[in-house]
């Protein structure tokens, strides 16, 4: 059986001659053009980068790979006794665009263990953090305080870069990241919110499981990880958190300076951060009643004043989607179907608040999209399976999107993408272009 890395190079060779042609003989074709509301307005629409590896339709939302995530969740092997597939399968996916079987998903698994040894200098640098500041510093630092291990950065700096040849060593930075993140995720959680308990992790789970157990939280909530893990993992190239990785590999910085920037892109409140603060916004409301599921009436109340005070519906709205997202759908269906959570208060609040806030949203007239996103969905479920401290949700989405990210910067060293470096213009161009001046 071939390893991952070798049926890697193996699609990347195939792929190759793709790039170069379209570069080469077709570079000239144009996508669009470019309007004044697009250049002030976040580049939205602008066709202006490449990936694979997801594709985000407005009306349908995204695909891995090109599957959906229902679709994704059937295809992939199963880790035994549970619903979710290994999330160690999705990366191979992501990777190869090939489904795994379960050997080579077992394959992937045991590699990542041999990679999972957090060096002990992360700890100490975490413990010298304030414990009141906050995960996402807590994990961005983490990840940027291991730049030292990076072999792609030693091999560059002992003069053996070969662009033919770099994507490996990438690819090692990355996998031997995304087998590390859990185990610092799970360090942090424990070591700020849980009294500096850290459990040591157990080698003979999966990703998924290990995590759930670091954590110290029983299943099914390593089914949970493995679901949130998966869903959050990629949304093509454009978001803040996959842009600003891709912008920060594309000066040839290693894996681990990359991924530091989007995570610090994803701790925004307009970008991951808005899972933390749905979840805050819902409990206090349901604290001003007394923590009773409010009527129609007083919610749409609550979302006015929100809105009035010029403050946005967190979990609603997106800058591509157009639709409630399928991530959105999958948590939901995920608790319709699950005991407990069904009929917990939380679930019927946020269930209310998808019946009302559309049409406020609408009636409000501004948001290109009422419809909730993943953001709006997520907290309930970690708050049912008990991990209530709500600032730690963005970080369960960072491990997540680091599969992605990483899975793409893999490529873009693969297919040697050239550094980004996009043209400004002034205000008076753009004035002039507009004939007003
Ligand atoms: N509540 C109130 N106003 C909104 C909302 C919302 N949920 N969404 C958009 N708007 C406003 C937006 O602020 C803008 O106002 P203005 O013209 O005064 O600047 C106007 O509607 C047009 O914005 P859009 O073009 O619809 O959205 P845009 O592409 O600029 O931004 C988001 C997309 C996601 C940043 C925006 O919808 C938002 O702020 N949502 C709430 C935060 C959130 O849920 N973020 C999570 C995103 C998903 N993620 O996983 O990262
Ligand atoms: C994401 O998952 O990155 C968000 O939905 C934001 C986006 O796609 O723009």
């Amino acid at each position: 059986m071939s390893t991952l890395k070798e049926v890697l190079a193996q699609k990347i060779a195939e792929h190759r001659p793709r790039t170069t042609r379209l570069v080469k003989e077709h570079g000239d074709v144009k996508l669009g053009d470019v309007t004044i509301g697009q250049c002030i307005g976040g580049a939205r629409g602008i066709k202006a980068l490449v990936t694979d590896i997801s594709y985000l339709d407005p009306m349908e939302g995204i695909r891995f790979r090109g599957h959906t995530i229902p679709e994704t969740m059937e295809a992939l092997p199963k880790v035994p006794g549970c619903d979710m597939p290994y999330v160690e399968a999705f990366w191979y996916m992501l990777l190869t665009g090939d489904v795994p079987t379960m050997e080579q998903t077992l394959e992937v698994v045991e590699d990542f263990k041999t990679r999972s040894q957090v060096p002990e200098y992360v700890y100490d640098l975490l413990r010298t953090m304030p414990r009141d500041t906050h995960p996402m510093t807590m994990f961005s630092a983490s990840i940027l305080a291991m730049q030292r291990e990076s072999i792609f950065a030693a091999n560059y700096n002992a003069g053996k870069f070969n662009k033919m040849t770099c994507w490996e060593d990438m690819y090692e930075d990355c996998c031997n990241l995304m087998a590390k993140l859990p185990l610092v995720a799970a360090y942090i959680y424990r070591m700020k919110y849980k009294g500096d308990t850290p459990i040591a992790p157990n080698f003979d789970l999966d990703m998924g499981g290990n995590f759930a157990h670091m954590m110290g939280i029983d299943a099914p909530y390593d089914d949970v990880a493995r679901m949130y893990f998966i869903i959050h993992s990629d949304h093509e190239s454009g978001n803040v958190s996959a842009h600003a990785t891709h912008l920060v590999a594309s000066a040839l910085s290693d894996a681990y300076y990359s991924l530091s920037a989007g995570i610090n892109g994803l701790a925004g409140p307009l970008h991951g951060l808005a899972n933390q603060e749905v979840l805050g916004w819902t409990q206090e409301f349901m604290h001003k009643l007394g923590g009773e599921v409010p009527t129609k009436e007083a919610l749409e109340k609550a979302l006015w004043d929100t809105l009035n005070s010029g403050q946005v519906i967190p979990g609603y709205g997106h800058a591509v989607l157009r639709k409630t997202d399928p991530r959105y759908t999958s948590q939901r269906e995920f608790c319709l179907k699950t005991e407990g959570l069904k009929d917990y208060p939380l679930f019927k609040l946020i269930s209310m608040i998808y019946e009302v806030a559309p049409g406020v949203l609408l009636e409000h007239g501004k948001a290109k999209n009422p419809w909730p996103n993943v953001d709006a969905q997520s907290g309930v479920i970690q708050w049912y399976y008990g991990l209530t401290e709500y600032d730690f949700y963005t970080v369960l989405f960072g491990v997540g999107r680091a599969l992605g990210v990483l899975a793409n910067i893999t490529w873009d060293r693969a297919l040697g993408y050239a550094i980004e470096r996009p043209k400004s213009v002034t205000t008076a161009m753009l004035e002039e272009a507009a004939g007003i001046k």
